[in-house]
């Protein structure tokens, strides 16, 4: 597995020098300058290219190209949107990574509830709770017919929690759901939210996933064209909010996706904290069951809570056996390298990291402090060394 860390550009307070420090090779990173939905050009990625190698990285693949909800909710500027995605496709062709990671969640990406929630550990870690998010959804936001998604009795306990906290953590909590976590493209405020929502009236499952289809039977080809694969994100978390549609939760919904267009330019990325936030996932089965589709490693652990509710745990603690997942990528590198697959060294990054000693004082951002992160590909590298030594020789 190529070791990467995922680098927010210029801004980012974890430099790429103390990066390599943290033994990475590769770096993941974006354009993160340019507004969504702003074609990409050749000059910028080449330009971030260059900040990279001179640090003596690799830029190794782009997180991420966002899609417009245009795209995802098949509005009317359904087609200008795919144009843009595509002549943003072909820039990091000529001058960037050969694998671009892409999520098709709908308005929100990835969403949490607590940035700084205690680990038994004693480290700061990422939190997701059911009642937080429907004691905004019900009392801050009160979205219409929102009380039809929530079982009553979390629906009594979300009102008695809003009631409860004082203003600040109200504004805490609506900043955490709704202002855009690192590396979103977009962020809100609450009525901007509320129309963002109301853009997805009528769009269901099946219309985000025949969605979803579409625009890869049109992309992919465009990514063969510029030479790069498409990786495609899971749902950070798997199911639905806010009364939003899914589109890539589960291994049913990769089955269907990756079949549709079936070509490797439509590839994934296995996001293991993703999935792992739903029972009913198993993100070592998962990584055995697509394992020649996956363009892109995101190793990370949660565990869940009886509720639903979950936590961002150590990488190598939590429900996901990490182990498992690392010796399946390690058996598919070896398959790509037989069969003599350019892609054969896999791209992996420690998904997040704890908030740990002295980084919890600092500006960061949630989720990609340096220190968390270090440990966790530190632990990552070591289950890889040992399995390669004594299982793969
Ligand atoms: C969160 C990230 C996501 C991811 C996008 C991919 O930490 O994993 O924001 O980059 O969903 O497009």
């Amino acid at each position: 597995m190529l070791p990467c860390f995922r680098w927010f550009g210029p801004s980012d307070p974890v430099s790429l020098e103390r990066i390599r420090q943290a033994g990475a090779t590769g770096v993941v990173s974006a354009l993160h300058d340019v507004p969504a939905g702003q074609a990409w050009t050749v000059e910028g990625v080449a330009e971030l290219r260059r900040r990279i190698e001179a640090a003596g990285l690799t830029w190794a693949v782009v997180e991420s190209v966002p899609v417009p909800d245009a795209i995802k909710s098949g509005g009317p500027d359904r087609a200008a949107a795919i144009d843009t995605f595509k002549r943003s496709l072909s820039a990091v062709g000529h001058a960037g990574p050969r694998v671009v990671c892409y999520n098709f969640m709908p308005v929100l990406d990835w969403t949490r509830t607590d940035l700084r929630w205690r680990h038994p550990s004693g480290g700061l870690a990422l939190r997701f709770d059911w009642t937080d998010l429907a004691a905004y959804d019900l009392c801050a936001l009160q979205r219409r017919d929102a009380d039809a998604d929530y079982p009553a009795d979390l629906a009594v306990r979300a009102r008695e929690r809003w009631g409860a906290m004082d203003e600040a953590a109200r504004g805490r909590l609506e900043r955490t759901v709704i202002e855009g976590l690192p590396g979103s493209d977009a962020g809100y405020g609450r009525a901007e939210f509320a129309r963002a929502l109301a853009a997805y009236d009528g769009v269901g499952a099946a219309e985000l996933q025949a969605n979803l289809a579409d625009f890869l039977a049109e992309v992919a080809p465009a990514a063969a064209d510029a030479g790069v694969r498409l990786a495609l994100h899971p749902d950070d978390p798997p199911f639905p909010l806010f009364g939003l549609p899914r589109a890539a939760s589960t291994a049913a919904d990769y089955a269907r996706i990756l079949g549709a267009v079936d070509r490797p330019e439509n590839g994934m990325t296995l996001c293991t904290g993703s999935l792992g936030a739903r029972r009913d996932n198993d993100p070592a089965a998962i990584a055995e069951r697509f394992a020649d589709r996956i363009q892109f490693a995101h190793l990370r652990n949660v565990t869940l809570e009886p509720d639903g509710c979950f936590y961002e745990d150590e990488h190598l603690a939590g429900g996901t056996d990490m182990v498992a997942v690392v010796d399946s990528l390690l058996r598919e590198e070896r398959r790509r390298a037989e069969a003599g697959r350019a892609d054969a060294e896999i791209p992996m990054r420690p998904d997040h990291g704890h908030l740990l000693a002295d980084d919890a004082d600092k500006p960061t951002n949630p989720g990609y402090s340096y220190i968390g992160r270090l440990k966790g590909l530190a632990e990552l590298r070591g289950v890889e060394t040992a399995l390669r030594q004594r299982l793969h020789p």
